[in-house]
């Protein structure tokens, strides 16, 4: 069997499962939301990471069914940590370009949250910035669609398009995610901690909440509070987790 064939059993045999990643809020301390991250158990292989299996999944298309696989959990696992009495938290999913052009996007996203009951505020679709510049045309529509569901929508790796400021000024965000290219150098690059300062303050000027990917220090935590950044996601808040560990650890946090 070739992998994409492989992937195409894995899905319909529950080989596949999500991992989440805390989203911290920087004044309270506390998890507001989670990235939900999928893998593969593969049978041979083992574990296997996106990265290995996106683009495949991508240029065939199997991303749609396995997208539609991913946000459905992350609904069905969201509404479980509610009914269990844990703090209510937004979980976000990432959305391919392939899935995005798909016409089915926003009826699987609203089947998904019938079929759990999770309620539409508490899901968050991230979409790229390349995927949205590419699709501009029909992006501002299908945004509105979604907006009006009540799911939230967050752009992700902001700042590595070619048109990031006309991406805030075009489409209908809740949020905006600095990518962590941004993030990493701040401790020793003079110009990344201006551009992450400036980028907090617009994000905030527009109303959108910030969020910081890929916070790697306590130095660079400081430095994301003192710019009254509001979220923050990174290997020194929490590594990407099965969902029983974060469900301790929401339950930890309350
Ligand atoms: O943790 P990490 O190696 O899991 O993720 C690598 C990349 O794979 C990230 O860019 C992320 O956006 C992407 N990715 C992870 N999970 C999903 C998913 O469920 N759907 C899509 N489309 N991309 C995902
Ligand atoms: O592209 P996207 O933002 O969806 O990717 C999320 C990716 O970032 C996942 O692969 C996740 O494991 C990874 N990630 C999360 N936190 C950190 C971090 O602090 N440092 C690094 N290098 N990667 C991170
Ligand atoms: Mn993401
Ligand atoms: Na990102």
């Amino acid at each position: 069997l070739t992998l994409l064939e492989e992937m195409r059993t894995g899905i319909e045999n529950g080989e596949f499962f999500l991992e989440y990643q805390p989203q911290y809020n920087l004044v309270s301390g506390r998890i507001v939301g989670a990235e939900a991250l999928v893998r593969w158990q593969h049978p041979a292989l083992g574990r296997m990471m996106p990265g290995e299996f996106i683009t495949l999944a991508e240029e065939s298309g199997l991303i749609v069914p396995l997208g539609r696989w991913v946000t459905r959990e992350a609904c069905r696992q969201n509404k479980e940590w509610q009914e269990s009495g844990l703090m209510p938290i937004t979980v976000g999913v990432n959305v391919s370009a392939r899935q995005f052009r798909d016409d089915g996007l926003i009826s699987d996203v609203r089947d998904a949250l019938e079929e759990t009951g999770l309620a539409a505020t508490y899901l968050e679709l991230e979409l790229t910035e390349s995927l949205l510049i590419k699709n501009a045309d029909q992006a501002v529509g299908l945004m509105d669609d979604f907006r009006r569901l009540g799911v939230k929508l967050a752009i992700d790796d902001f700042g590595t398009g070619y048109s990031s400021l006309a991406a805030l000024k075009s489409f209908p965000l809740t949020r905006l995610k600095i990518d962590r290219s941004f993030i990493s150098d701040l401790d020793f690059d003079e110009s990344d901690r201006c551009i992450a300062k400036a980028i907090i303050s617009l994000g905030r000027e527009l109303g959108l909440c910030v969020v910081a990917e890929g916070v790697e220090t306590a130095k660079q935590q400081a430095f994301l509070a003192s710019c009254r950044c509001e979220v923050v996601q990174g290997y020194h808040f929490g590594r990407p987790m099965a969902a029983r560990k974060f469900g301790k650890l929401l339950a930890m946090t309350l």
